[in-house]
């Protein structure tokens, strides 16, 4: 094992593809840092992916490694969430952190969840 950070993109991730531009996705927003895209499997009416650039295999190792682009990430959902017209009746940012939490895609994602009620405690 080293201490090396993990290289900006890698080859066989399919959120790495969606950054680059090589798998094409619904991008809502874009920055330097971050991508936001519409999930191929909405949970809700809004249900949007924000994602860094850089390949992080969930949310703990990216604000671990680069709080600062864990941030970005925190606060391009909100500014999604507000483009989308989600923010006034309220919405949902989620971290699924491990297999067993329901994590599929092992790039760090925030989903962000409105336009419907939504049920706590999630399921
Ligand atoms: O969330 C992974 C999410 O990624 C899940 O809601 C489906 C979504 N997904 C998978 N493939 C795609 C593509 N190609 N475009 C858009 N959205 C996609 P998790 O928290 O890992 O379960």
């Amino acid at each position: 094992m080293t201490d090396q950070p993990s290289p900006p993109h890698q080859p066989d991730c399919l959120f790495c593809k969606i950054a680059t531009g090589d798998v094409p996705a619904t991008v809502v927003r874009e920055t330097d840092t971050t991508v936001a895209f519409r999930d191929i499997n909405p949970q809700a009416p809004t249900h949007i992916l924000v994602i860094p650039r850089a390949h992080y295999p969930d949310a703990a190792a990216l604000s671990a490694a680069d709080p600062a682009i864990a941030a970005d990430v925190l606060r391009e959902a909100g500014e999604t969430a507000a483009q989308e017209g989600i923010a006034e009746t309220g919405y949902r940012i989620v971290f699924n952190t491990g297999s067993g939490a329901g994590q599929t895609v092992f790039h760090a994602h925030a989903h962000v969840l409105g336009g419907r009620g939504l049920q706590w405690p999630p399921g």
